[in-house]
């Protein structure tokens, strides 16, 4: 095995779970981050992200000594690069990350290394990457120059797995394996194989780069679309939730749910990786961006018109005596992240507008967020609805399905999963 000591440089909800699965496979693992705080949690056995089993996992690799965390690269065989791709403000992707990882481990590479960038990237960000690399260490040899004889390998092998379900999808899921060469792909797919049991599939780097962002901005045109039937349907006085489970009995239809939004740090954000190159050839991927984006917008004056229903049925009562609760914050279902998330930020801008009590249930979540704290009263399911006047259910949680039509009878509601109208 070519593999004794594996680095996993960035150990967020991807890398860390990754560097866990290779320690829980009896391989040394040194995990990498530049925060202090992220490093320190790890070294006691603990996390700092949310994800099933988890910490029974990474606490299992730190105490048997497979699993330790540093602030700074270490010599290793395999580099997996898995640091955050964000955009900047004008959707144009931001690889600083990648930039200041490559610089990090340039000095501690030698001759036989593999480095596999994870992250998800633009078309051409390996090839950058390996730019960086070789500007960094001129004594080594890599792929874009040396082909198959280079010293170093270099892969992209983009990550695909679903947060909430992350330990089995990284070992079931079928991995894309996208070497600059093919003999870097070989030895990709000898590191992937410690753990996954899903297929290799070999590639090029672009095509590997390109699927990632293709699996996820067909979810985003489909959930556009979906978003887009809400609306017309809204106009037109259809039941939309009805009518696709309608049209989803067609055999080859097969169309996604309306929501307030689309959230999370991947879907919201990887259409613009392929828009930021091709602007002229995605206007499809760019306008169901847009529409996915102006959802939450349309969500606020839907619940303006319920505050300004709920006073014409009770003229005694001001804007300042009617209280909004909003039926969850995460992103999506049955998680606590609320990075990117649509309800967040619903919850945000009606208690920054609303005269009245601004209120939040979310199962998931204990505390609110420090932005929110002296806007939004959090409260339980109970009495949420004993205080509220309108219902906005923006994450169709398992608790909030279980409630039945009549724990919420009295009411106003603003339904965006159509947990309640189905
Ligand atoms: N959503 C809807 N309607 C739907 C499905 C989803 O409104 O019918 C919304 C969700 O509520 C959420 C957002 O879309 O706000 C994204 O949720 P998701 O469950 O579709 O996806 P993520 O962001 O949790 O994970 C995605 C996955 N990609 C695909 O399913 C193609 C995952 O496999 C990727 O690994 C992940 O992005 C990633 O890291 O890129």
């Amino acid at each position: 095995m070519p593999f004794t000591t594996i680095s996993v440089i960035g150990l967020g909800y991807i890398g860390l779970p990754t560097a866990a699965v290779f320690a829980s496979r009896k391989k040394q693992v040194i995990g990498v981050d530049v925060n202090q705080n992220t490093v320190d949690i790890i070294n006691r056995g603990q996390i700092h992200i949310v994800e099933p089993d988890l910490d029974m996992v990474v606490h299992a690799a730190v105490t048997e000594g497979y699993l330790r965390a540093s602030t700074h690269p270490e010599p290793a065989d395999a580099f997996l690069i898995a640091v955050p791709t964000p955009f900047k403000g004008d959707h144009e992707p931001d690889l600083s990350y990648i930039e200041s990882a490559s610089t990090s481990i340039a000095p501690v590479l030698k001759k036989g290394d593999l480095v596999i960038l994870e992250s998800t990237s633009p078309v051409g960000a390996t090839e950058q990457m390996a730019a960086w690399l070789a500007e960094a260490r001129p004594d080594l040899s890599f792929p874009q120059t040396h082909g198959e004889d280079s010293d170093i390998r270099i892969a992209h092998c983009p990550e695909r797995v679903l947060p909430g379900h992350v330990l089995r999808e990284l070992v079931q899921n079928d991995r894309v394996i996208g070497g600059m060469t093919s003999k870097c792909s070989q030895l990709a797919i000898s590191l992937y194989k410690i753990f996954v049991q899903g297929e290799c599939i070999v590639t090029n780097a672009r095509t590997a780069e390109m699927c990632k962002l293709t699996e996820n901005s067909s979810r985003d045109v489909g959930i556009a679309f979906a978003n887009e039937l809400s609306m017309i349907c809204d106009k037109l006085d259809i039941n939309v939730w009805e009518l696709i489970s309608l049209a989803n009995r067609h055999p080859r239809v097969n169309i996604l749910q309306p929501g307030p939004g689309v959230g999370g740090h991947c879907i919201a954000v990887d259409p613009w990786f392929i828009v930021s190159k091709t602007p002229e050839q995605s206007q499809l991927i760019r306008t169901a961006r847009e529409v996915n984006d102006s959802k939450p917008q349309w969500v606020i004056d839907k619940v303006k018109l319920a505050v300004a229903e709920f006073l014409q049925a009770n003229p005694d009562k001001t804007a300042r005596e009617v209280t909004i609760s909003c039926f969850g914050l995460a992103f999506k279902p049955d998680i606590d992240d609320m990075r990117e998330s649509p309800a967040f930020s619903i919850a945000q801008k009606i208690a920054e507008t609303h005269a009245g009590i601004t209120v939040a249930v979310d199962p998931n979540i204990d505390v609110l967020p420090e932005i929110m704290k002296n806007k939004i009263q959090l409260l339980s399911i109970k009495n949420a609805l004993e205080t509220s006047d309108i219902l906005v259910l923006l994450v169709d949680h398992k608790e909030f399905k279980e409630l039945s039509k009549n724990d919420i009878k009295k009411q106003i509601i603003v339904d965006t999963r159509g947990i309640f109208q189905q």
